[in-house]
């Protein structure tokens, strides 16, 4: 691996805030391609840590450390992945799942999809369903895309899709998931209209669906 993807990895899995910018300014100016630097660089950077979580060797505030300095380089990466004066493909409300706090996938996957045209409306984390109808009603949109990082949350996907129908909103709205241990053929038990196991594949995914 190049050597300033191995020290971005490093700085992401010692939760070095500070110098994580700096370090993907270089890899940019080095001309590393924008797709590269998030992949080989911080992606992987960030299963590491959940493999020293799962190891016991890390605990949540490292977890945090490393979250936040992560996203210090995405929002330098941010401006190179997403075009601008694209037509909209469609509006997206995302969100992460009632009961999730992650939200870097679920910021990929919009940035992603922003970069490919969809508008989209962030509503964060931890979002109660019955907020996520009031909202794709207030914004009339096109697909809901739905975050979960653990495996607690998950149901809260069927959740969403089942006040879908009780809203009588189900057949205007169609319904992407994904996150870590989300899996096509939960999304296919759940009644979802598709699933993405990654931000690029997400892409596709929401163009196949309008
Ligand atoms: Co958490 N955490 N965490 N954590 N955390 C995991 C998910 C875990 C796998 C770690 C582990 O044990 N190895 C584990 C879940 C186990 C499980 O349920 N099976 C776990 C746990 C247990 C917890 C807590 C319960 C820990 C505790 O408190 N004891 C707690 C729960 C909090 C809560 O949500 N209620 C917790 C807390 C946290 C932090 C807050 C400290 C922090 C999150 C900070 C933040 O996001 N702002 C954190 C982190 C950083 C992680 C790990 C290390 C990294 C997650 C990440 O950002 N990955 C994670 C371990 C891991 O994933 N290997 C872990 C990088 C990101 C780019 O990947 O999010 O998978 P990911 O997104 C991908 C794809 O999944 C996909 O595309 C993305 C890009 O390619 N994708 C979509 C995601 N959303 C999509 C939506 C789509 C399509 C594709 O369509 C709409």
């Amino acid at each position: 691996m190049d050597e300033i993807l191995k020290e971005l990895n490093e700085a992401i899995i010692e939760g070095e805030f500070g110098s994580v910018s700096k370090i993907v300014n270089r890899a940019l100016d080095a001309s590393i391609e924008p797709s590269v630097i998030l992949k080989e660089g911080m992606i992987v950077a960030m299963s590491e840590v959940g493999k020293r979580f799962e190891d016991g060797e890390y605990f949540v505030p490292e977890m945090l450390m490393a979250a936040r300095a992560m996203k210090s380089g995405l929002e330098i990466l941010r401006p190179h992945m997403i075009r601008t004066g694209v037509k909209s493909a469609g509006k997206v409300v995302i969100a992460s799942v009632r009961g999730d706090l992650h939200d870097i996938g679920k910021n990929l996957v919009g940035m992603m999809l922003e970069g490919a045209g969809f508008e989209i409306v962030d509503m964060g984390t931890d979002v109660p369903t019955e907020r996520l109808i009031e909202k794709l009603k207030e914004e009339k949109a096109d697909i809901l895309a739905l975050s979960a990082l653990l495996t607690t949350t998950m149901p809260n996907m069927k959740d969403a899709i089942e006040a879908l129908k009780l809203a009588g909103m189900r057949e205007n709205i169609k319904v992407l998931i994904g996150g870590a241990p989300v899996t096509e053929e939960y999304a296919r038990q759940i009644g979802a209209d598709g699933f993405a196991p990654d931000a690029s594949r997400a892409v596709e995914a929401a163009k196949s669906l309008l």
